[in-house]
């Protein structure tokens, strides 16, 4: 599971959209409902803005020090981070999407790079978000999407139809594995 630290800020982060997204802000304090939002005197409207900038700073803060601690790594859009626990594929990915995740998976050098530091750092090989359809064989990622990045070891996908899954080397290349091996778990959110 993912440290405690790492579920205050998945907490704050899908509190602070629900904000964004509906106009409301339950149990912050002076914030009212979106139905009260109608009419608001300027001040009301300016403590909701106060209050969601604070939220943003705090959230900043927080990201700060879990990569200060090495217990996320921020690529791009996406935050990094592993229990450093090994699993198959499907337990694996049931664990990142029990927290609102999904599993790693790499679009571009950057992202690869990040992934491939975690890697390095527990010595363990890591399962991606990545996998081949059950009749095509195709590679996709797990929301059924064709790659668009991938960074493959020579002579690398050669499971034909038995390595449905794929896995991360220490120096970064994938291999297409099969799905029931033991792997670290890396998640994306
Ligand atoms: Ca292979």
């Amino acid at each position: 599971m993912l440290p405690y630290s790492s579920y205050i800020l998945i907490a704050l982060a899908a509190l602070l959209v629900t904000c964004q997204a509906a106009s409301k802000c339950p149990g912050i304090s002076g914030l009212p409902g979106r139905d009260g939002l109608k009419g608001l005197p300027d001040s009301l409207a300016s403590k909701r803005h106060d209050a969601l900038a604070n939220l943003k700073h705090r959230l900043f803060q927080l990201e700060a020090v879990l990569s200060l601690n090495g217990k996320i790594r921020k690529v791009g859009e996406k935050i990094l981070a592993s229990n450093g626990k090994k699993a198959d594929f499907a337990s694996a990915l049931q664990s990142c999407e029990e927290v609102g995740g999904t599993l790693a998976a790499p679009k571009n050098e950057e992202e690869n790079k990040a992934v491939m530091d975690i890697v390095k750092e527990h010595n363990q090989y890591a399962y991606l978000g990545i996998r081949k359809g059950e009749t095509s064989g195709q590679v996709k990622y797990i929301n059924g999407m064709p790659l668009s990045y991938s960074n493959w070891h020579q002579r690398e996908p050669n499971g034909n139809g038995k390595e449905k899954c794929v896995e991360m080397y220490p120096d970064g290349t994938w291999n297409d594995k099969k799905c029931n091996m033991y792997r670290l778990t890396i998640c994306e959110f």
